[in-house]
């Protein structure tokens, strides 16, 4: 059995599940409960950068980061691939999760900055993360109309982050002034692997 080292709040984690579940590989993946900012993690035995998810296989390799988890459980599988193997289509995946990782991370190291005392905050660092949220929800909606229903590695990574701006920055409305991008979000996150993969504080 293959053992990830997981939290229900990550989006990366979320986007590797998704995986698992689409590739019928969630019963081969036991999910470890880590916490990667606690300060005696073991995490570090698997991920010297100390973040998850990592992907520790049964002969004790460690795979990370996310991309690379989600590509090598792409190739376990007989089921239509969620990696476009050549050209354009693969491009435009890759780009894509590039993307929805890019907005994850600044809106996580965004949301980190807020949480540091008074006086160690920036708020011109907190600046530059909510415009690069914004820029990348507006590059989103900008190709909403063509993510369609096939199921790629890129519109997973962006429902899977989608998801976690309606978990951490609900007021912040991101479906307002994206009507192409709500009304895909809204056809594409129905299904199973999105459900059960719901993040949970
Ligand atoms: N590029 C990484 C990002 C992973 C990441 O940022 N994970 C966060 C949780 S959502 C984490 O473990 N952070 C701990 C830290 O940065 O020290 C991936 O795609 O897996």
């Amino acid at each position: 059995m293959m053992k990830l080292r997981h939290s229900p709040t990550s989006p990366f984690v979320r986007k590797v599940m998704m995986v698992a579940i689409e590739c019928g590989l969630e019963g081969s993946v036991e999910a470890v409960p880590t916490n990667a900012w606690a300060p005696d993690t073991d995490l570090i035995k698997d991920n010297p950068l100390s973040k998850v998810p990592a992907l520790v296989l049964e002969d004790g390799t460690a795979l990370y980061d996310s991309p690379v988890i989600a590509e090598y459980l792409d190739t376990l599988h007989d089921g239509p691939r969620l990696f476009p193997p050549t050209g354009p289509a693969r491009w435009a995946a890759l780009r894509q999760q590039a993307l929805a990782d890019g907005l994850c991370d600044a809106a996580i190291l965004r949301l980190r900055e807020g949480m540091r005392p008074e006086g160690e905050k920036s708020p011109s660092w907190i600046e530059r993360q909510r415009a690069a949220m914004e820029r990348s929800l507006d590059g989103m909606e900008a190709e909403a109309g063509s993510l369609g229903d096939s199921l790629t590695i890129g519109t997973v990574a962006i429902l899977a982050t989608l998801g976690y701006l309606d978990f951490r920055y609900a007021a912040e409305e991101w479906r307002k002034g994206r009507p192409a991008l709500a009304a895909w979000f809204e056809r594409a996150s129905d299904r199973d692997s999105f459900r059960r993969t719901v993040p949970a504080a």
